[in-house]
């Protein structure tokens, strides 16, 4: 065996079957017909794609074959054409669903408007012809920097419609950030908007942009949304007011079919040092993807409330708010702002209030949740949730529990989803009603997904040992390529292993098949010559009941080769105390063995993260080791939060 491989040290061992009565009206009734149609989808994946995508989707002109493969280069629906906006909005006119709801939207401040799948229709065509009428046409790039509002989604799918490309810029993000990604797209046009709501203030997008439009020469009109009302500067032939444009647009649209691989968006996501990767995804594969995955995965029914909590400037809220959704003809909650805003249970309060069915959250709102105390959950019935989904990082067996106990009632399935922006969809996940789960475990791969954990020399690790996730098999909505940058698209997915796409994370494979994300390969551990993923020793760390939130990296170290330090959130109310300090050291040494027991335990207000959550090591890495943080920060969420960990350094 290789000494590549990852030493596991994972105890967890509880299973949660399916109910019986979760199982009865599954959209995928069972093991067998699962394993009987992934058979298939790895066996004969023409067939099995051809079939879905005719199924599930509809074409102005067939495809004639589904999948032309020259690795690492993938064209799937061959010839084929079709509207992915009509997909959305059009195809569900003229049937039960025309007065459905698509859209329930709540802002931040309370204000709540619903929008038919009728009325979605007539605002994307109408925002579709202000688009043409600023010279957008196909293949044309647009930015979008903008709240978490249904316009958003209308200014995507106007984009779509025209065969134009969006990228979403994260309203979270700097001027900076904006700069960057719309110089490196040469972007046309920025939809953007005053100001949207976080946290009971208005975070000013026009001035944002404003600050980063005098160095995008490409740049001809920005068009703001009025919602916050706060003052903003319009340049006089270039700035335009979205209700004035919208106003004097006709209503009327028709749209045009594109080619199945027209390319239906970019979306960036920051490298681990340079500048952002823009992920090119293409039309016809995407859709199929993620709506499969969400007819599937979150066993979407007619009547469901559907509530992911992402924002759209992260794929999880291109796939999973919009598109996937969207394609079925579902009812999507949508909301703006802060999760504690006015309170913590505001995600509670609105469960109840409208009634959702479904709810996508990630790992760390989960322990936000825990950490902020279960009294706020309490206070609502969540009655109305059938089905509970995670995504974005491990989500450690302690969160996964609290989850199924608080939030499920004990009788909601969890779908710990494993994906990547990357992957477009949802790659390995229960299926619900389906596929017992294990707390912490994404379980098994979905359609077509062919995972496998290999060591350095490209061989399969044995059961239970750690090693490098690739995928084997192209799938529909794989990203393309890099924007601009084919050779960084081969380099950073397709060299690791030729033939294999390299995921970039450490895994596992356990006896029962299931697979165990430990962290991504660059955050690997290196104790003693033993390599232990970052999820394992932090989901011990936050299994203290003290503990909120642990963040741990390795520190070089002349005898080990590395430390490890660990950075710990304790519980509101608890002391950051020296025998706390010892204590948690003890208690990791305990829970996975001596072999991981913290050199350093150092107690934290924040971790750097960004906005969808993640822990960004490489920072607390360059911090542990006492050194200046070098590298891309413009995605981090909130910068003093690394100032206060520098601080207390000295
Ligand atoms: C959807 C998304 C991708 C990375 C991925 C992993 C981590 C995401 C899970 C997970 C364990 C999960 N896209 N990751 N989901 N790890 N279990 N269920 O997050 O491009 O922003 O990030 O996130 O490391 O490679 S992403």
């Amino acid at each position: 065996m290789s000494d590549q491989t990852i030493t596991s040290v994972s105890r967890e061992s509880r299973v949660f079957r399916p109910s019986a009565e979760f199982q009865r009206q599954a959209n995928l009734g069972s093991l067998a017909a699962y394993k009987r149609l992934y058979a298939e989808s790895v066996n004969a994946p023409e067939k099995f794609w051809g079939r879905q995508a005719k199924e599930l989707l509809t074409w102005r002109r067939p495809f004639k074959k589904a999948l032309s493969w020259k690795l690492p280069h993938a064209k799937w629906f061959v010839g084929g054409q079709l509207n992915v906006a009509e997909n959305c909005v059009d195809r569900h006119l003229g049937t039960a669903r025309e007065n459905k709801a698509a859209i329930i939207f709540e802002g931040e401040p309370g204000d709540i408007r619903t929008l038919t799948y009728k009325q979605l229709h007539r605002e994307v065509c109408r925002f579709a012809n202000v688009l043409t009428g600023l010279g957008v046409g196909k293949g044309d790039r647009v930015a979008i920097y903008m709240p978490m509002v249904p316009e958003a989604a209308i200014g995507m799918l106007a984009c779509a419609r025209l065969g134009a490309i969006h990228t979403v810029i994260f309203g979270g993000f700097s001027s900076e950030a904006i700069k960057d990604r719309v110089n490196d797209c040469q972007a046309k046009v920025i939809l953007t908007a005053d100001g949207g709501w976080r946290r009971g203030k208005v975070v000013e997008l026009k001035t944002n942009v404003d600050r980063a439009v005098g160095f995008t020469p490409s740049v001809q009109h920005v068009v703001v949304l009025k919602r916050t009302g706060n003052a903003v500067t319009m340049t006089e032939g270039r700035d335009r007011w979205w209700h004035e444009l919208v106003d004097a647009a006709p209503v009327e649209h028709r749209a045009k079919g594109f080619d199945s691989e027209n390319p239906l968006f970019i979306l960036y996501t920051s490298g681990s040092t340079g500048k952002p990767k823009g992920v090119l995804h293409t039309s016809g594969g995407y859709l199929l993807g993620t709506a499969i995955t969400t007819k599937y995965v979150f066993d979407l029914k007619e009547t469901d409330i559907y509530f992911c909590t992402a924002d759209i400037g992260w794929i999880t809220g291109h796939s999973y708010v919009v598109y996937g959704p969207l394609a079925n003809g579902a009812t999507i909650l949508m909301y703006e702002g802060a999760p504690n805003q006015p309170g913590p249970d505001r995600f509670w309060e609105m469960i109840d209030r409208h009634g959702a069915t479904i709810f996508y959250t990630a790992p760390t709102a989960i322990r936000a949740f825990m950490r902020w105390g279960d009294e706020h959950v309490k206070k609502h019935s969540l009655k109305s949730l059938r089905l509970l989904g995670s995504v974005g990082e491990p989500i450690n067996p302690e969160a996964w529990m609290w989850y199924h106990t608080l939030i499920g009632k004990k009788r909601c399935p969890i779908v710990d989803t494993w994906w990547q922006t990357e992957t477009g969809a949802i790659m390995v996940s229960p299926l619900p009603g389906v596929t017992p789960t294990k707390p912490g475990s994404c379980t098994l791969p979905f359609f077509g997904v062919v995972p496998k954990v290999l060591d350095e020399q490209g061989r399969e690790v044995p059961r239970d040992s750690g090693g490098k996730l690739f995928l084997k098999n192209p799938w529909p909505s794989m990203l393309r390529t890099l924007w601009g940058d084919d050779d960084r698209f081969k380099r950073q997915y397709w060299s690791e292993l030729p033939g294999y796409y390299f995921a970039g994370d450490g895994a596992r494979i356990d006896k029962d098949g299931y697979l165990w994300v430990v962290g991504r390969i660059d955050d690997v551990l290196n104790v003693s010559g033993h390599r232990i993923g970052t999820a394992e020793v932090e989901s011990a760390m936050v299994s203290h009941p003290a503990v909120a939130e642990a963040a741990v990296v390795g520190r070089p170290d002349e005898l080990k080769g590395q430390a490890l330090v660990v950075f710990v959130i304790t519980k509101s109310g608890v002391e950051p105390t020296k025998e706390l300090r010892e204590e948690l050291r003890a208690h990791v040494a305990r829970e996975i063995g001596a072999l991981a027991r913290p050199d350093d335990v150092r107690f934290a207000a924040g971790l750097p993260k960004t906005r969808s959550g993640k822990i960004m090591r490489r920072i607390l890495k360059e911090i542990a080791a006492g050194g200046e943080i070098k590298g891309d920060t413009t995605t981090l969420e909130d910068f003093s939060v690394v100032s206060a960990l520098q601080a207390q350094e000295d």
